[in-house]
């Protein structure tokens, strides 16, 4: 029931947990949920102070939070309560990637998309949940392999959302891959498949891709633009060092990745331009260059 009656800071003094971690909760897992205030404070309800209380217990207990989280929801994993938010159908993936429960991924994923368009399933419950994933990794919580075992789920799942979306034979060609010896491929998959659901024609090369093989393979197709990704600064490093094969390699050559995002300007070094720091700008920018390289605007 909705009866939001304490401030941050008194749910902050009453169950120990810091509001920064509360929020991070509320963000992250759905949990809690509480009210806003007129001037759009939060107010928290006795219900909500349960459930931090629960997932509180549970931390404490060595569970992770985005399990906690989701046994403190109630009910679990029941569409009854009206449209699940992102981030609730986040925490349960994660959850079920986890406990390498397929089944219910496939069903947290059916559900998302019942409810949520293509780019929001992608961009924010799957990027959110193998980010989650990651974090849970670097704590040392859940193995390498269950690290591996969600990577693999995305991807296949990122490969399926590819194919339902079809190859078109007249749109522009591009070429989608990594920078060399970078093994982060699931940010260069969402970009082809932005690309492919905006009438792209695109080839996928994917993972760790020598750039001098990808010089070959531009002559061969003749792009009209080459994107690659590139998640780390040693990955950028790569690309500066090949910069010689990337140069004139297409009309557009266009970099991204965690490589770019902490600073575009790294794109210059390699001799491409930055698009943007999420594959849904970046689509939108790719379409409006290519439409002036048609009208002879941008070359
Ligand atoms: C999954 C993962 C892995 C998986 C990758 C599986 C796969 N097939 O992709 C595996 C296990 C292989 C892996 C390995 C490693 N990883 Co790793 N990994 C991650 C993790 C958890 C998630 C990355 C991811 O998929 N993000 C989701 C995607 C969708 O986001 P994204 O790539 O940023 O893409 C978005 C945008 O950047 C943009 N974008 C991406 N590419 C492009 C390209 C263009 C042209 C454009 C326009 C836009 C664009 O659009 C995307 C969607 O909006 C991150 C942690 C994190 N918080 O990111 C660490 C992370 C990236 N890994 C890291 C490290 C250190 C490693 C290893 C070195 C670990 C090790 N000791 O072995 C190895 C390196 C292997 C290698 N040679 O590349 C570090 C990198 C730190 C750094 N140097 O910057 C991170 C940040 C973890 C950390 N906190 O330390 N990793």
């Amino acid at each position: 029931m909705a009866d939001g009656k304490y401030t941050v800071n008194e749910v902050e003094e009453r169950t120990g947990v810091p509001a920064t971690t509360l929020r991070q909760w509320e963000r992250r897992y759905g949990v809690p949920k509480p009210e806003r205030s007129h001037s759009g404070y939060r107010l928290y309800s006795d219900d909500d102070l349960d459930d931090i209380r629960s997932i509180k217990s549970h931390v404490d207990d060595g569970v992770p939070a985005s399990r906690a989280a989701a046994l403190a929801r109630r009910p679990a994993d029941t569409p009854s309560s009206g449209p699940r938010p992102i981030d609730a159908l986040r925490s349960t993936l994660v959850e079920a990637l986890v406990a390498f429960d397929e089944a219910r991924a496939d069903r947290v994923l059916a559900e998302a998309h019942s409810l949520h368009g293509v780019e929001d399933v992608m961009l924010d419950l799957m990027q959110g949940a193998i980010v989650d994933i990651g974090e849970l990794w670097h704590e040392s919580k859940i193995a390498t392999t269950t690290e591996h075992f969600a990577s693999a789920y995305l991807l296949g799942r990122l490969r399926q959302i590819m194919m339902y979306a079809g190859q078109s034979r007249n749109g522009a060609s591009v070429i989608v891959a990594c920078a060399p010896h970078d093994q982060h491929d699931i940010g260069a998959m969402m970009l082809a498949v932005m690309l492919r659901r905006a009438g792209f024609q695109v080839y996928y090369v994917g993972a760790n891709t020598p750039v001098l093989d990808l010089a070959a393979m531009a002559q061969h197709v003749h792009p009209t633009a080459v994107l690659i990704s590139a998640s780390s600064v040693d990955a950028v490093h790569q690309l500066i060092e090949g910069r010689e094969h990337l140069r004139g390699i297409a009309p557009v050559l266009a970099l991204g990745g965690n490589g770019f995002n902490a600073d575009p300007r790294r794109a210059e070094l390699v001799g491409g331009i930055f698009l943007a720091d999420n594959v849904r700008d970046a689509t939108r920018r790719l379409q409006e260059l290519v439409d002036g390289i048609g009208t002879g605007a941008a070359a």
